[in-house]
């Protein structure tokens, strides 16, 4: 059985995946396919104001476009100091022409001056999971942290080289998958939406068979 994991986020979709792996549908494995795997060229305007309402944009969209059960997720990172942004706009934080490395120099610059103490942020991940027919659910996760005063390790995407995770005292770059995947927001909405997904998998396995 097909499910679709509707990001073009390489990072997202790697840590899907690995998130993903241990689950099957009532003990019948389950293929899971992502946006580019399926041809979908499609861009679903994210025009929601909350995580919430993207998620739901984005999984009901490509829900609908493929027929498969789908799962996407709206993601970002709040920084205190800043009122809560880049939040929702996160992935296009200082326009089109950044990436992942240029928005979070953009960010250490935000927080130039900006003292240990105020520098408090945390990652916010709302999942989705629609079937073609459109019932939807969704779970949220979060990580608490701070931003660091520049980049350090090698792992993950985004703003992971400047997001000290408080229980480590380290980045989350610097942490790396297996940590990474037990503690983040997109793991803490997963765990939290996994009993649903279960039983999604196992209707659908059998709806399949008829
Ligand atoms: P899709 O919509 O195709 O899934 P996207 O990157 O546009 O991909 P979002 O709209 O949810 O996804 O934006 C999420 C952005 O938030 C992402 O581009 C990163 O900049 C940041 N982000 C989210 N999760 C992150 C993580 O685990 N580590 C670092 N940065 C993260």
């Amino acid at each position: 059985m097909k499910v679709l994991i509707a990001t073009r986020n390489r990072g997202k979709l790697r840590e899907y995946a690995d998130l993903l792996a241990d689950l099957t549908a009532g003990g019948q494995p389950i293929e899971w396919v992502s946006l580019a795997d399926l041809g979908i060229e499609r861009e679903v305007e994210e025009t929601g104001t909350t995580f919430e309402e993207n998620a739901r944009l984005k999984a009901t969209a490509y829900a609908r476009e493929s027929g498969l059960l789908t799962l996407a997720d709206d993601s970002g990172l709040e920084v205190d100091a800043l009122g809560g942004a880049p939040g929702v706009h996160s992935a296009r934080y200082g326009g089109p022409e950044l990436d992942d490395e240029g928005r979070y120099r953009l960010l250490l610059e935000a927080l130039k001056g900006v003292p240990e103490g105020k520098r408090s942020a945390r990652f916010r991940c709302v999942v989705a999971i629609t079937t073609p027919e459109g019932e939807l659910h969704t779970a949220e996760g979060t990580c608490e942290g701070r931003i660091a005063r520049e980049p350090k390790g090698e792992h993950g995407f985004g703003y992971d080289p400047v997001f000290v995770v408080e229980e480590y005292g380290r980045t989350m770059a610097e942490l790396g998958p297996e940590i990474k995947n037990r503690i983040s927001h997109r793991a803490r909405a997963l765990e939290a939406i996994r009993p649903v997904l279960a039983t999604l998998l196992v209707r659908h396995a059998e709806e399949s068979d008829d």
